[in-house]
């Protein structure tokens, strides 16, 4: 386990205590799964692309592209049947998460993560955007008919082998298209509500005291845009924190005077956090009873 700056979780509940009526808003990716048993993309060695070539891809992003899914589904029911929602538990940062909720100290999470360990979690859906979608309900992809979540969890359940040749991908009733879930796939569009919601919440910062805000961005890489670009529309007056492995995106490539950098493990900085704000017992009760 990296250890990070322990003082920088220190600020950060500074921050909190010195500003009662102060609310987090928290951008986070895979990085914040990886402690539950779900592999993030990037990491060296023990990330997803790393573990792609037993697919036979022609690039690792394949599995997220709409256009090879078109061609060649089977990689991605692969994946799904691996990432499906409900074979993983959430991880301290997550009920963390939960916790600044149920202290009214939450104002949002922007998550790029379709595993929903947030609402596992027991987050409220008014609190997360789950800006590259989910599991929970799919569509066709010709027709764009609309499907609940078992029409596409029943197949991925299946007892056929998805290498057998009896296994039908799931087809739309109306056109015969393939449906899969509306998570958001490389050449797709981000859900509305996903850029409806950040515009208010830019409003809100814009309009709040900086003290009021705090934003702390958390197991991504910053790679995938137009996610990657949300720290950089944040306000001046409003402190930046980074809780990850390593310095990725505008912290790395326009840090401010003001942003809080913790480098190190996401389950560990939330212990930190957790203990300094009293809030030990009830993230050990969460993980206990989790
Ligand atoms: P990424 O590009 O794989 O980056 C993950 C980041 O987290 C890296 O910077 C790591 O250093 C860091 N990290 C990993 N483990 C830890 C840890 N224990 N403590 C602190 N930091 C850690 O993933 P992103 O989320 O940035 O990329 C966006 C993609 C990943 C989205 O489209 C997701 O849908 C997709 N994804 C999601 C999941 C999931 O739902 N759990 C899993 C894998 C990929």
């Amino acid at each position: 386990m990296t250890k990070g700056n322990t003082d920088v979780i220190r600020k950060i509940s500074s921050h909190l205590k010195a500003n009662p009526k102060a609310k987090v808003i928290l951008l986070v990716g895979a990085g914040i799964s990886t402690s539950c048993g779900i592999p993030d993309f990037r990491s060296p060695k023990t990330g997803l692309y790393h573990n792609l070539s037993k697919l036979n891809l022609p690039f690792a992003e394949a599995v997220f592209d709409i256009e090879f899914f078109e061609d060649n589904p089977k990689p991605f029911y692969l994946l799904a049947k691996e990432l499906y929602p409900g074979n993983f538990k959430p991880s301290k940062f997550h009920y963390l998460m939960r916790l600044f909720q149920d202290e009214g100290r939450l104002q949002r999470i922007y998550t790029q993560n379709i595993d929903t360990l947030e609402r596992e979690a027991g987050t409220k859906e008014e609190y997360v955007i789950e800006a590259h979608g989910s599991f929970a309900s799919n569509h066709c992809i010709d027709c764009d008919k609309q499907f609940p979540m078992e029409y596409f969890k029943t197949k991925i359940e299946s007892s056929l082998d998805i290498n057998s040749k009896k296994f039908e991908f799931a087809k739309c009733d109306k056109c015969g298209g393939l449906v899969k879930p509306n998570i958001v796939f490389f050449g797709e569009d981000l859900p509305v509500k996903f850029f409806e919601t950040w515009d208010n919440d830019l409003k809100w910062m814009g309009s709040a005291k900086g003290s009021d805000t705090l934003v702390i961005v958390a197991g991504t890489s910053l790679a995938v845009y137009p996610f990657a670009s949300l720290p950089t529309e944040i306000p001046k007056k409003v402190t930046r924190s980074l809780v990850n492995l390593e310095t990725v995106g505008d912290f790395k490539t326009n840090p401010r005077n003001s942003d809080l950098v913790y480098c190190g493990d996401i389950d560990e900085a939330a212990t930190i956090l957790a203990t300094e704000l009293g809030w030990e017992n009830k993230l050990d009760k969460f993980i206990e009873e989790g």
